[in-house]
């Protein structure tokens, strides 16, 4: 799964904070997992502004950082090595976390990662995401398909 981030959007004089070009919808599912996989999501903050991005129902480990320039990606300092559910996204960054999703699933009921700057949050900064057990997965996704649901590995994006 590919978690990103874009640029700010400007729509008139307002400043948009989204994810993957989008505003927070209760109505959308955006990702879907299957319990018991692990993920590698690779949250990119195009923005000039630093987010912190949060993930419910999992902790995760930061694989690496990337910087906007291309240069290699660096592995964490010491001081982020351990569990986390939130990663500081520096400006122009790309960081990849690595989780499993190995707790409670549910095909309706979803959790949410999220900008955990309220401001940003507010403004549509989050998105929603399933786990389900393997055998309901493709049911899940074809009836979300049938909706306006953004398609897996998209490139999401934080802005
Ligand atoms: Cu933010």
């Amino acid at each position: 799964m590919f978690v990103g981030t874009d640029g700010s959007k400007f729509y008139g004089e307002k400043m948009l904070h989204l994810i993957n070009g989008v505003k927070m919808d209760m109505a959308v599912i955006n990702e879907v997992v299957k319990k018991g996989d692990t993920e590698i999501w690779r949250i990119t903050n195009g923005a000039h502004t630093t987010h912190p991005f949060h993930i419910h129902d999992i902790q995760f480990q930061i694989l690496d950082r990337e910087q906007g320039d291309g240069s290699d990606a660096t592995p964490p300092s010491e001081n982020e090595r351990g569990w986390k559910d939130t990663v500081l996204l520096l400006p122009e960054e790309t960081v990849r976390v690595i989780a499993k999703f190995d707790h409670y699933a549910d095909t309706q009921y979803p959790y949410m990662y999220h900008c955990h700057i309220l401001e940003h949050e507010d403004e549509g900064m989050m998105g929603q995401f399933l786990v389900v057990e393997p055998k309901d997965y493709d049911r899940v996704i074809s009836n979300i398909d049938n909706h306006k649901r953004i398609p897996l590995q998209s490139f999401c994006k934080v802005s």
